[in-house]
């Protein structure tokens, strides 16, 4: 007994000896739109899912307060100060940040965008959620399925220089005379992944539209500010609210029928893979069309000619399943 004690001192104390120390060698900021956002919240909890995947990383979850490009230019510049070794963010402006993106490259920071891209010159490789056609033509199918004999429908954005959003209206307004001939988009309007603007502009929408059939909102910010707006005006059952929302933030309004139904990705898997792409990089795999990349768990990615890659389709959300998937994300 004696013997065994001692043995298992022995043994802690060698554990407590060699035990490698716990520290970061490589630090990857994961900069967002803004703070406060769940989207964002699930796709940092994928990012340590990763980081502790792998071993030895860092993730420095940051971001401005409010959806702008200058906030995120000055935490650009500080991470920059702070000589991290990669920037995977999800850009609030295509070009603005270029400049401060490419003054990071020039220092030797792996650069790389995820959700919401920037410009090929700003940085080495860009990550989409989906394929940005399909998303177009889904937010308007959420609506269509719903308004069999047509109808008028208004968008609902985030911010107006939102690469991912603009992107996607983009794709949904060539979709929409061949695929949607009745559907009838009568507005497009910016929330800036505020609560309290998406709500105004959500307000603003059914004064000037009194006969709105449907909200689509291709943001998680501004889906549910619309669909609390429906439900306090009392036109549940008469506008149908749509678009891209997390199921946990989501789902009373599927509960209370401001909303038939509304797809998206998994956030969490978006976190991930973004920190392994920057992983890969740091340590020294090139960015050049063609190339593919593990992403653990995920799977792999293959850059296309302007050296982005999409993960998989969107998936929908109705009163069949949104209980368990906001169990999740
Ligand atoms: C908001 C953000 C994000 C977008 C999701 C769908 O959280 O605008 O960039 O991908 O909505």
């Amino acid at each position: 007994m004696k013997l065994l004690k001692a043995l298992a001192c022995t043994s802690l104390l060698a554990a407590a000896t060699f035990a490698a120390p716990a520290v970061a060698q490589e630090r990857i900021a994961l900069v967002v739109k803004s703070l406060g956002n769940g989207f964002f919240d699930a796709a940092a909890r994928g990012a340590e899912a990763a980081a502790a995947e792998i071993g030895g990383i860092e993730v420095i979850y940051t971001g401005p307060t409010s959806a702008s490009a200058e906030g995120q230019i000055e935490i650009v510049n500080s991470l920059i100060a702070q000589n991290v070794d990669a920037i995977a963010i999800s850009a609030n402006d295509p070009d603005a940040l270029v400049p401060v993106l490419q003054r990071a490259m020039d220092r030797g920071i792996k650069v790389l965008s995820w959700d919401s891209g920037v410009a090929e010159e700003g940085r080495m490789l860009h990550l989409n959620p989906s394929d940005t056609a399909l998303i177009g033509e889904t937010i308007i199918k959420l609506a269509a399925d719903y308004l069999p004999d047509g109808g008028d429908v208004a968008i609902l954005s985030a911010s107006s220089t939102a690469t991912n959003q603009n992107a996607w209206i983009a794709a949904a307004e060539e979709a929409l005379p061949t695929m949607f001939p009745n559907i009838n988009l009568v507005a497009v309007v910016y929330g800036d992944d505020d609560s309290v603007k998406s709500t105004n502009e959500a307000l603003g929408l059914l004064q000037t539209y009194p006969d709105l059939d449907a909200i689509i909102a291709p943001t998680t910010v501004g889906v549910v500010a619309a669909a609390q707006v429906v439900t306090d005006e009392g036109l549940i059952g008469q506008v149908n609210v749509t678009g891209l929302a997390l199921p946990s933030e989501f789902k009373q309004f599927i509960d209370n029928g401001a909303s038939q139904a509304v797809a998206l990705w998994n956030p969490i898997d978006l976190g991930y893979s973004a920190v392994y792409l920057a992983h890969a990089l740091v340590g020294g795999q090139e960015a050049a069309p063609g190339a593919t990349f593990g992403i653990g768990s995920v799977g792999e990615v293959t850059l296309d000619d302007s050296t982005s890659a999409a993960m998989a389709a969107p998936f929908t959300f109705d009163a069949s399943n949104i209980e368990e998937f906001s169990q999740i994300y």
